[in-house]
């Protein structure tokens, strides 16, 4: 890919629409359109509405030419923006004509492939451009636009400058090892590699892979069997069809669906039963509610876990808050349509539960209020809108660099050998995440703080 070029490619949406553009970049870029305009008032062109000449059959079109001089432009070259008729016809001719006078077809992101060569955004801002234009939430775009101002890199670039600081006195300390001269002691190898163990952990801790699925805020709908679970389930999502009947043990898997509350998207798990306090005499409900406490169990790390009570039998739900306790979850009464809602708060009261929210799946009382507080608790766990969304080159470089650090924070920092090629293995990884190039950096802050060869 030869990047002196001058590119060009069609920017605006494929379909049809009011306006489309073919965008140039590169230092003919404003030459090429200018050999399209047809007469021209001068022979360098300014941003404005001209005609322009389409060949091979000279065809006349109108167009809104927009030009940005370097280094002031998203890739530090000279853009053109030619903006004319949304049509995908129109815009290949538009496209064909400026490849005719000069322009290469663009390859696959290179706009910004050079807007990163040439220094304008780093590698995980680059990377966020693309995070924004497909972002599918609220909160994706947010962490993409975060993103692309520069937060995630700035946060990155913190630990960086330590891995580098800290690579630079251990490496030194290898070169002077003969001297017998100690440019950094172990207690102070130590507390560094852990500071940076922290930094980078809580990044990675308010990081999310970008995976749709993955990245959604998960609630599970947990409690005793016949309490209603199901029947909240089909409440929640619109075309829920969990089975629900009055016979204990209906559910007998997890079954998952996308509930929407305002601009959150959450996973919404329906779960097995637990029997709770009810003890069976018949083998097969034994068996069920060991599976279903194993199956349950293996989704109880979520979001929020939502407990649900039957109003009438409220004396069960104590024994499962041990399974949960420490987790972020909310008690929710369910039939309140069996007591009525005064007489439901009551008892409550009466059973010292405190916090917890009224419904009736069936009549479809308290669902609002129920909503509301799922969105809260989600919201505030996830602290949407403070998290990154991460690639996965991003996380898997960030998760290996935590691994390695770990690591070596538990050893016994014997070798300091060792420490170097390990701090040089993390401040690739880390590195690698805004695309910069960590030898020469190295090297610098040795030559630069340790005046070498004086
Ligand atoms: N009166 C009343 N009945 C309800 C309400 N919600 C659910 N039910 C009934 O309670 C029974 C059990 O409901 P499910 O939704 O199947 O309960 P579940 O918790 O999913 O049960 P398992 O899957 O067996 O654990 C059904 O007959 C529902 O119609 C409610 O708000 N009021
Ligand atoms: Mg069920």
């Amino acid at each position: 890919m030869n990047l002196t070029d001058t590119i060009a490619a069609i920017s605006s949406p494929v379909g049809q629409g009011m306006k489309g553009i073919v965008r140039l970049s590169g230092s003919r870029a404003i030459t090429i359109v200018a050999g399209l305009i047809v007469n021209p008032k001068s022979e360098s062109p300014k941003t404005g509405q001209v005609a322009i000449v389409i060949p091979p059959d000279n065809v006349i079109v109108k167009a809104d030419i927009l030009i940005s001089r370097a280094p002031h432009t998203y890739t530090c070259e000279d853009m053109v923006e030619i903006h004319t008729f949304g049509s995908r016809p129109l815009l290949n001719m538009v496209l064909e004509a400026v490849v005719f006078c000069g322009a290469r077809l663009a390859e696959p992101g290179e706009f910004t492939m050079r807007a990163f060569l040439n220094g304008r955004v780093d590698l995980a801002q680059a990377e966020a451009v693309m995070e924004v234009i497909n972002s599918s939430s609220e909160s994706q775009l947010h962490s993409g636009m975060r993103k692309l101002k520069g937060e995630f890199s700035n946060e990155i670039k913190i630990v960086e400058g330590e891995l580098i600081n800290l690579c630079a006195d251990v490496e030194a300390s290898i070169d002077f090892i003969e001297e017998d001269i100690s440019i950094v002691s172990k207690s102070d190898i130590v507390r560094r590699s852990k500071s940076i163990l922290g930094r980078l952990s809580s990044i990675l801790y308010k990081s999310r892979l970008q995976n749709v699925e993955q990245e959604l805020p998960t609630v599970l709908l947990f409690g005793p069997t016949n309490s209603g679970k199901s029947t909240i389930f089909n409440r929640l999502i619109p075309d829920g069809d969990a089975i629900t009947s009055e016979v204990a043990g209906t559910t007998r898997d997890i079954i998952s669906g996308l509930l929407q509350i305002d601009d959150l998207c959450i996973r919404l798990l329906d779960s097995v039963g637990i029997l709770g306090t009810q003890i069976l005499p018949y083998a097969p409900q034994l068996v069920l509610n060991r599976e279903a406490v194993a199956i349950t169990r293996s989704v109880l790390d979520t979001d929020v876990i939502l407990l649900i009570v039957d109003v009438c039998e409220l004396g069960n739900w104590r024994k499962l808050i041990d399974e949960i306790s420490g987790r972020n979850y909310i008690v929710v009464i369910n039939k309140i349509d069996k007591i009525g809602s005064d007489m439901a708060r009551k008892m409550a009261e009466e059973d010292n539960l405190a916090d917890c929210i009224f419904i009736s799946a069936l009549k479809g009382d308290g669902i609002n209020c129920l909503k509301e507080r799922v969105r809260d608790a989600v919201s505030l766990h996830r602290d949407i809108g403070s998290h990154f969304t991460l690639s996965s080159r991003q996380h898997t470089n960030l998760t290996k660099a935590v691994a390695i650090l770990r690591q070596m924070v538990n050893s016994n920092y014997d070798s300091i050998e060792f420490i170097a090629f390990d701090l040089r293995c993390c401040l690739d990884l880390v590195g690698g995440i805004t695309g910069r190039i960590m030898t020469d950096d190295i090297l610098s802050r040795i030559f630069e703080r340790f005046c070498i060869g004086k």
